[in-house]
């Protein structure tokens, strides 16, 4: 069954033990982010601060934070059988006979069932605020000390493709700058900086129209932050997790639809050509990103529950709640990026590589250089193309045992030969590269070496001790306590 709305989601979690309920009065202003640090650091609960300091609406943090909540929040026993259900889909053959044709339907169905409805209305519109609203009226958090101010962590961004007419729902932080406006962090590669760019290049309008959802249940939150390829629906890919469609409504003041279960809807419009400096923020990479020119986005409505839950999130040093959802994403997208590349076994992303910095992966090597395709099909690859460093290992390397993958992708490189430089777009928020956005990427073939590849000396083989004799001294082991 799915979740009808965030409080579903969150009574499920306090069943479960997943979730505390904080009624001391804690302040918005770096008190929740210390105590939320904390707790994911330690494997805590999911946590509603019912009592934020000035404010009357409830803060909820860290509901994905854990392996145990994502499976929750996603209604599996473990996040691998949405990848299987992916690989259903994408081996589904052409039925033969009538018989194959009347086995499919179930699936078809089910198919036809991932699509976003639209409904007239819904609890978003319990209240509709078109004028004397200020979004300090909300417990945004300031998160870390260093902060430009408090940020909107967790809002789902909808906006439109001007050519396609398609939707696009990103996660995008929105720092708070007076009662009316906010920054717009999409980064300059992401769909709602796509959005914003063509609109400016057709030169037809002033202003840019934006809709953002805060609080919805956990299968729409998480597909904001999907790496979707363009144009792919974010609300049916959230339909599909949910196996349930998303309902929508049409917001009050813009042509955009959002979530009839949300919290909390701003709807307004992001003035193109106007830039205002954003941040500092403490990022998921453990650092601050600097101050940035970023677009300003101006809220003209709010529409939301009578008594709004407000949804949140903390990054920074690892691993923090964005991890759980990024690993997620690995395990979830494994067979989307076997359909192009068959040979990748698994793949691993470190929490300390922060998604983008490192990505192991290990193959099934069948041709010379298998491993620097592999590289370059990352590289070109989505969101993937981020990746700073990717490591290839043999198809008998446990990707997910980073002590494995250190021991043997160590002993079998020749660095000179082994490591691949290129030069490539990087992540807006690395602080490292030489430019904004421009910078270089490694990629290190740690596979068994071929003749082929032009390695003629003989490659060893791992130790192992024989089984028979592991099961012959197993009684002396016994007895020695061994
Ligand atoms: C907690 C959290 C905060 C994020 N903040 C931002 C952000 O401020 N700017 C940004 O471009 N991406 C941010 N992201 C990543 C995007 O949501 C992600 O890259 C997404 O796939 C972008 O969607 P798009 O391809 O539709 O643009 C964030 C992700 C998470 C989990
Ligand atoms: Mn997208």
């Amino acid at each position: 069954m799915a979740y009808a709305d965030l409080r579903a989601f969150i009574n499920v979690l306090e069943k479960e033990g997943e979730l505390k309920r904080i009624t001391a009065e804690v302040d918005p202003h770096l008190e929740i982010t210390a105590i939320a640090d904390r707790a994911v650091k330690s494997n805590g609960p999911a946590l509603l601060f019912e009592n934020p300091k000035n404010h009357s609406i409830p803060v909820f943090i860290n509901g994905f934070a854990g392996t145990r909540k994502m499976e929750l929040a996603l209604e599996v026993d473990s996040v691998e059988s949405i990848a299987a259900r992916i690989a259903e889909y994408l081996e589904m053959k052409t039925p033969q006979g009538l018989m194959g044709k009347l086995k499919m339907l179930p699936k078809l169905a089910e198919m036809g069932s991932f699509f976003p409805r639209e409904v007239t209305s819904g609890p978003v519109k319990e209240v509709i605020k078109k004028d004397g609203f200020s979004l300090y009226d909300y417990p945004v958090l300031k998160c870390w000390p260093q902060d430009g101010g408090p940020f909107i962590t967790l809002p789902l961004v909808f906006s439109k493709n001007p050519i396609t007419g398609k939707r696009n729902v990103g996660v995008y932080r929105l720092q708070i700058y007076d009662e009316r406006s906010t920054g717009m962090h999409w980064q300059t590669h992401k769909q709602g900086a796509e959005h914003y760019r063509r609109r400016l290049a057709e030169g037809k309008e002033e202003r840019m129209e934006v809709a953002v959802a805060i609080g919805s249940d956990p299968a729409t939150m998480f597909s904001g932050i999907l790496p979707l390829p363009p144009d792919l629906d974010e609300m049916l890919f959230a339909g599909f997790l949910r196996s349930k469609p998303v309902e929508l409504v049409k917001c009050e003041t813009v042509d955009l639809e959002v979530p009839a279960n949300a919290e909390i809807v701003l709807e307004g419009y992001v003035k193109l050509g106007e830039l205002r400096t954003e941040g500092p923020f403490g990022d998921h990479t453990g650092f601050y990103s600097l101050e940035d020119e970023f677009p300003v986005f101006h809220v003209t409505c709010i529409t939301q529950r009578k008594n709004p839950i407000y949804a949140t999130t903390i990054v920074g040093p690892p691993p923090m709640e964005d991890y759980y959802m990024g690993k997620t994403i690995e395990r979830v997208f494994l067979p989307l990026m076997r359909l192009q590349l068959p040979e990748v076994v698994d793949m691993c992303m470190p929490a300390e590589g922060i998604f983008h910095n490192l990505m192991i992966l290990s193959i099934r090597k069948s041709y010379p250089l298998q491993a620097r395709k592999v590289m370059s099909a990352i590289w070109g690859l989505g969101q993937a193309m981020f990746t700073k460093c990717i490591v290839v290992v043999d198809h008998d390397v446990n990707v997910q045992d980073l002590r494995e993958v250190a021991w043997k992708a160590l002993n079998n490189i020749d660095p000179e030969r082994d490591i691949q430089f290129v030069l490539g777009p990087v992540d807006q928020l690395d602080h490292s590269s030489r430019l904004p956005n421009y910078g270089s990427k490694m990629g290190i073939d740690a596979t068994r070496k071929w003749p082929g590849e032009g390695f003629t000396r003989p490659w060893p083989d791992v130790i192992q001790m024989d089984e028979d004799v592991k099961k012959r001294v197993e009684g002396i082991c016994k007895q020695l306590g061994i």
